[in-house]
């Protein structure tokens, strides 16, 4: 071995061991690419190196040639293992420096969850707790889930009981915001067998004018079950059960016959008042009770559209909305007060 070849093989591993301390010391991406250039760039020993094994004989050539490659590998694999931990640095303090706090609470106060949302949460709560399951679903829906599959073809006149945006996408009249959960539970039919107990929570759209009770966006909670053998009977069961789950012990429940495309029979659900006990006052109208919302066994038409045999499954479902309810139990006189965010109001709930 040459003088000037052994001198060389104590550079290279000079070179080496002063890159395994240098490079996972290098703090930031440029610095590293600097340091990346004066290691293995073109006048790099690396490089002088190579140039030098031509002047070798054969065995010295191979030598150092190997003695070079292992360097650069052992080098080059430093430079990669600390690019993947600068890269890794550098975007999770990126992401760090574009988060939006969203929270948007002041120091010393906090915050709450909008009264909707409470009476939701304990809605899911009282029918988790008799064995439902929560569902949920597409806002924007079509034609077959929101009407067709619920028995109302085109032509069905009860069609207008609910009054549709429509999406301007695709042929005229068949994209649409939902105007009920109902499409939920068509989609938790199709996709799943019997039995069925499932709660579907959400918000829901209609075509109204707001005033002191509509909002043309606002909340509903449906239920359905289906199984072999369920009656009219667990329909009226179940739901007093909620009633009394929810209202309170004390809280009655009642059915008075109604009409749905999608039920038969169907039924008007209402409630005891909970401000007279049933006495009849101001807010009952005198009447004793309030109006919560509707009900029925599930329609033949409707298992079928969803491949259901009608002649072995029977099932009920129930509907009713979230804000009226919550509005009439805090004494909201106007529904608007819900969805217009005024703090003032909010945080008295
Ligand atoms: C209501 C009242 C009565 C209902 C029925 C169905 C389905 F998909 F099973 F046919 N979903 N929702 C229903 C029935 C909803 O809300 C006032």
């Amino acid at each position: 071995m040459s003088v000037s070849d052994s001198t060389l093989n104590q550079r290279i591993e000079a070179l080496v061991a002063d890159a395994t301390r240098s490079v996972p010391a290098v703090g930031d991406l440029e610095a590293l690419h600097a340091l990346e250039v004066d290691l293995t760039g073109r006048r790099s020993l690396l490089v002088e190196a190579k140039r030098e094994l031509g002047r070798l004989d054969a065995d010295e050539r191979r030598q150092l040639g190997q003695k070079v490659n292992e360097a650069r590998d052992a080098i080059e694999e430093l430079l990669a293992a600390r690019r993947l931990e600068l890269v890794a640095e550098a975007r999770s303090s990126q992401l760090e420096a574009e988060r939006l706090d969203l929270t948007e609470r002041e120091p010393g106060r906090t915050g709450r969850l909008h009264l909707v949302t409470q009476a939701r949460d304990r809605l899911e709560d009282v029918f988790v707790g008799m064995g439902f399951t929560v569902a949920e679903g597409p806002e924007v829906e079509t034609d077959f889930y929101n009407f067709e599959a619920l028995n109302l073809p085109p032509s069905h006149p009860a069609r207008g009981m609910w009054d549709t945006f429509y999406v301007d996408v695709g042929e005229p009249g068949t994209v649409l915001l939902r105007t009920h959960t109902s499409p939920v539970q068509i989609r938790v039919m199709e996709a799943t067998e019997p039995p069925i107990c499932s709660i579907m929570p959400g918000r829901v759209y209609r075509r109204d004018t707001a005033d002191a009770t509509h909002t043309p966006v606002f909340h509903q909670i449906e239920g359905l079950v289906v199984d072999e053998g369920i009656s009219f009977a667990d329909l009226a069961g179940t739901l007093d059960a909620f009633t009394r789950a929810y209202f309170g012990r004390e809280v009655r429940s009642r059915l008075r016959p109604s009409y749905f495309p999608f039920t038969e029979p169907s039924a008007e659900y209402d409630i005891s008042c909970v401000f007279c006990a049933g006495v009849g006052c101001r807010s009952c109208g005198g009447t004793g009770w309030l109006e919560l919302g509707g009900c029925g066994m599930v329609h033949p038409n409707v298992f079928a559209a969803v491949g259901y045999d009608p002649e072995r499954w029977t099932g009920f479902a129930f509907g009713f909305g979230i804000d009226r309810m919550t509005a009439q139990r805090h004494g909201v006189d106007d529904l608007r007060e819900l969805f217009t965010n005024d703090v003032r109001f909010l945080e008295q709930f």
